[in-house]
């Protein structure tokens, strides 16, 4: 690809004859890239996105002492860890960006629906086997790489301002959204009781659970999880939630007609069924009883996300055209309403 991300490689490898640097997957936030010699893929490079990422030092001293905590214990969780560059550093700055590369896992591929409800079995199985592989290890150690990244009063404050500094025409153009999101509001209140009560733990969460965040190998079993710049503290409602949201719709959050966008019962309960298997015993009763609650919070969260980013004249997520946001905003409201009618 371009001169500049060959040149970046080179800080990380010094013999760089023969590599190609193509872009790769679908995230919204960092640019990543795919680095392969006569076809066999070796490596990803990532530039982070600094202005979502302040600090990519919390970045690396976060799965830094993770992986430590592994390499001590739990040998069967496979942690995929950045190359050092040649000067012996977790990443490489280049004119203000950030880069880092890590190897890429052979014989492995990621998704980016879950076609089949052993997709979402396996990919939750290793979502809650992550979690559950620190049981032991003291969360209070490692540091938010966002700041009150899925904290949904936080979230909700951010709504309140844009409908107050944002865009006034898409504030009176979005006037449906913005009630039905008001109309909510319950989840945010059922967050802070969350909050204060001493039935949630905070745990190792990795707060990006969607389906592409996930490896399978050749017979479609889940290998890892990747993509780990927001494993940080969190509640099981992160990344079960965020499961819901991704795995159980019949189409994606860039869907436009909204009349495809079902939640599959099948997934549902596949999905349940992966994660508790390695976290059920973890789980406090309460913590049990909020399953449901967990899909509410996160397709909640990130409609009132999109549609906060549409009301602010879209400053966070790429978007395509003029209405992108709020096109993914109604597409996760109908997920929403679609959710319900499945859960217990
Ligand atoms: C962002 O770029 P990606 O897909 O990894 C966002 C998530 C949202 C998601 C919605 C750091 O993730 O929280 O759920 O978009 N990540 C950040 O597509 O904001
Ligand atoms: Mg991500």
């Amino acid at each position: 690809m371009s001169l500049d991300l060959q040149y970046i490689f080179k800080q990380f490898v010094s013999d760089t004859d023969g590599f190609e640097i193509i872009k790769f997957g679908t995230g919204l936030i960092h640019g990543t890239y795919l680095v392969s010699k006569k076809n066999n893929p070796l490596y990803i490079l990532q530039e982070i996105n600094t202005s979502v990422f302040k600090s990519p030092d919390t970045i690396a001293a976060n799965l830094s002492s993770l992986s430590d905590f592994l390499n001590e214990r739990d040998k069967h969780v496979f942690f995929p860890v950045a190359q050092k560059t040649l000067l012996g550093n977790s990443y490489c700055i280049e004119q203000g960006k950030y880069y880092r590369l890590t190897k890429f896992v052979a014989g492995s591929h990621s998704i980016d629906s879950c076609v089949t409800s052993t997709d979402a079995y396996e990919a939750a199985l290793q979502f809650g086997k992550f979690t559950a592989a620190f049981k032991d290890f003291d969360v209070s150690t490692i540091k938010p790489t966002i700041p009150q990244f899925h904290d949904l009063t936080f979230r909700w404050k951010q709504f309140l301002d844009s409908l107050i500094n944002g865009n006034k025409y898409r504030i009176k153009f979005a006037e449906k959204e913005i009630n039905q999101i008001k109309q909510d509001y319950h989840i945010v209140e059922k967050f802070e009781e969350i909050k204060v009560s001493t039935s949630f733990k905070q745990r190792v969460t990795h707060h990006d659970s969607k389906i592409s965040n996930v490896l399978f190998n050749e017979e479609g079993k889940g290998v890892c999880v990747i993509d780990l710049d927001t494993v940080m503290p969190g509640y099981f409602i992160s990344d079960l939630g965020d499961m819901f949201r991704t795995y159980l719709a019949s189409a994606t959050e860039e869907e436009v007609d909204f009349s495809k966008i079902t939640a599959r019962p099948d997934f549902y309960k596949a999905l349940i069924q992966g994660y508790l298997e390695n976290m059920s015993d973890k789980m406090t009763g309460e913590e049990i009883s909020q399953i449901d609650y967990a899909g509410e919070f996160m397709i909640y969260m990130q409609a009132l996300r999109f549609l906060t980013d549409f009301l602010n004249d879209d400053i966070y997520y790429g978007t395509k055209y003029e209405l992108h946001n709020y096109n993914r905003t109604i597409n996760q409201l109908v997920l929403l309403d679609q959710f319900r009618k499945i859960k217990n």
